[in-house]
């Protein structure tokens, strides 16, 4: 085993731990981090400009969000080439140089993985849809006429309407479970795995730290079957990209996998298996949205509900495999706003959500500007929205009657376009995110939240953040210990503790606007000091807490 580049075994608390499991992930989503060349679209040159920010939070990789060459349909989730960088973007030397920059501060950069689909501009499928004959055309996945309603192939794209669409110069078929500029690889091919294993040896070549893998639990899919998910092949492929790239190295490999349940997770991440370091699932999310209409038609959150579905991952992992941690990303609302108080109590509900999150077992990922508590876009049009997903729903449910009003308040809620307004770096114009006018929106309340303003605060979010982190580095318990919730059916407080030998930490968090004292519970009684503030204090039933209040509670299972 070479040991990472990044960050020194020697460094770690637990040097017999991987090294991603000691640290925390920060997600760009590069078209709107920086500009740095005045044209309104983020760039990697802008992104390291902000290496030291990054290193200041305490951050030990990023999660780099696609930046390969792109037509853009669905914002660089549609490759036209793995081994070139968008010049919206910036150049190879560029992205050397972000790799080498980021390493000098121990900071490993994690490509995004697309290989479920490429982009219909893609060499291959150029070559494939021209010519039948054509060695690349097997690398996708034909039809020649359109599957019967309600049989097997008769699919849904996630974008909307079906999943099959016709190559105007073939005139077949072709399957894509995204837009239909996205069409799906046929992984059952072996020279098309090899062709992605020998592009992932290049770029870990390179010298990046791993890969975030985008919807990895849809390659083994069988569409004449109408299997996406949990395909017969999918752990068996996984298996083999393991052996032909990661084996040997000491990258870290995040699987995104919305099917993925407590049962299934560990088929992906247990370490024996030698498939991934760890998954990115989203129960937590989806258990939120609509029956019918999903997510554009959320429900309220419900504490006792979504508390019970951590527990359930934390226990269910513990000792088997790992997990991702997360509130948001560039595909969800904004961690405050959906979860949280977007007014009064933004900080504090960005604090609290941060505390509670941060001292789970898992790999936490922040997706940039939670650390200073952004909230979502507050579009109040639709033609301020930019996301593919968003606009395709919009004109499928304007056609089945659905109200404008009603689309946009459910898009508002969770139209992905909320994480994807310009990072807030100032108060000044464009939130010094661009010298230009920006590609998407700026969010007006820049003037309020920003980096600069937040980061003058000792008490403001991103000190927070800051901490947490330090807090993890610093104590196994965070890392490996056991969790215990307690108050499940408390409506507001979410309390849990940790526990590793005789280091034992409890967290308390009053997840609402209004006071709440500690009732009588389960909840040991006990001393200690609070990890975020230094102070000494105690967990006593009665104890009442502010609004949005949490607490890290340290004690040794000896003294009590
Ligand atoms: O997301 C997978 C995905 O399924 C999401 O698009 C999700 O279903 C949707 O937001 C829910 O409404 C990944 C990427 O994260 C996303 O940005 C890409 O658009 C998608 O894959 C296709 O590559
Ligand atoms: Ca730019």
């Amino acid at each position: 085993m070479t040991s990472s580049p990044i960050i020194k075994q020697s460094d770690l608390i637990s040097p017999d731990a991987p090294w991603w499991q000691s640290t925390v992930g920060y997600q760009i989503y590069p078209a709107s981090f920086c500009d740095s060349n005045g044209d309104g679209i983020g760039d990697i040159v802008g992104i390291i400009s902000k290496l030291d920010y990054l290193a200041d939070l305490g951050i030990g990789f990023i999660w780099l969000s696609p930046v390969y060459a792109s037509p853009m349909v669905d914002n660089g989730y549609d490759i036209s080439d793995y081994f070139a960088i968008n010049p919206m973007f910036g150049t190879m030397a560029d992205m050397e140089r972000l790799i080498a920059e980021a390493a000098k501060r121990r900071i490993g950069i994690v490509m995004d993985l697309v290989v479920n689909h490429t982009s219909n501009q893609h060499a291959w499928f150029k070559a494939a849809q021209s010519d039948r004959n054509s060695q690349y055309r097997d690398y996708y996945i034909w039809r020649d006429e359109p599957p019967v309603k309600g049989s097997d192939a008769d699919i849904t794209a996630t974008f909307g309407s079906s999943a099959w669409s016709r190559c105007a110069e073939s005139n077949e078929l072709y399957f894509h479970l995204f837009a239909p500029e996205q069409p799906d690889l046929n992984w059952t091919n072996p020279t098309l795995r090899s062709e992605v294993y020998k592009m992932m040896n290049w770029w870990l070549d390179k010298g990046i730290a791993g890969f975030r893998m985008d919807v990895i639990d849809l390659i083994g899919k069988q569409p004449e079957l109408g299997i996406i998910t949990d395909g017969p092949d999918l752990h068996r492929f996984l298996q083999e990209m393991y052996e032909a790239t990661l084996a040997g190295r000491d990258a870290v490999t995040v699987g995104e996998a919305w099917s993925a349940t407590v049962s299934t997770a560990p088929l992906y991440c247990a370490p024996q298996r030698r498939e991934l370091s760890m998954v990115f699932q989203f129960a937590h999310v989806t258990q939120f949205w609509d029956e019918r209409l999903g997510k554009w038609k959320p429900k309220a959150i419900d504490w006792p509900l979504l508390k019970s579905t951590f527990a359930a991952w934390q226990n269910a992992l513990h000792g088997k495999g790992w997990n991702s941690l997360f509130w948001g990303n560039h595909d969800l609302p904004r961690a405050v706003s959906r979860y949280g108080d977007e007014g009064e109590h933004r900080i504090g509900s960005a604090k609290a959500l941060a505390t509670v999150l941060h001292m789970m077992e898992g790999t936490p990922f922040i997706y940039q500007g939670e650390e200073i508590g952004m909230t979502n876009a507050a579009f109040t049009r639709i033609d301020q929205y930019r996301d593919v997903e968003t606009l395709n729903f919009h004109r499928i449910q304007r056609m089945e009657g659905v109200a404008e009003e009603d689309f946009l308040a459910g898009a508002r809620a969770n139209s992905r376009d909320n994480a994807r307004t310009p990072m807030q770096w100032s108060a000044s114009a464009q939130a010094g995110f661009t010298d230009a006018k920006p590609w998407i929106p700026v969010n007006k309340n820049h003037t309020q939240i920003n980096v600069e303003k937040d980061r003058s605060d000792p008490n403001g979010v991103f000190q927070h953040y800051s901490r947490l982190i330090s807090i993890r580095r610093e104590n196994a318990v965070v890392r490996h210990g056991d969790f215990q919730l307690f108050l499940a059916d408390h409506p507001n407080l979410f309390a849990y503790q940790r526990r590793l030998g005789t280091s034992v930490l409890l967290i308390v968090a009053n997840m609402s606007s209004h006071l709440v004292s500690i009732p009588p519970s389960e909840m040991p009684q006990i001393t200690g000091r609070d990890l975020i503030t230094g102070r000494t204090a105690s967990s006593a039933v009665g104890t009442t807490l502010q609004p949005y209040e949490s607490f890290v509670l340290s004690f040794s299972s000896g003294q009590n």
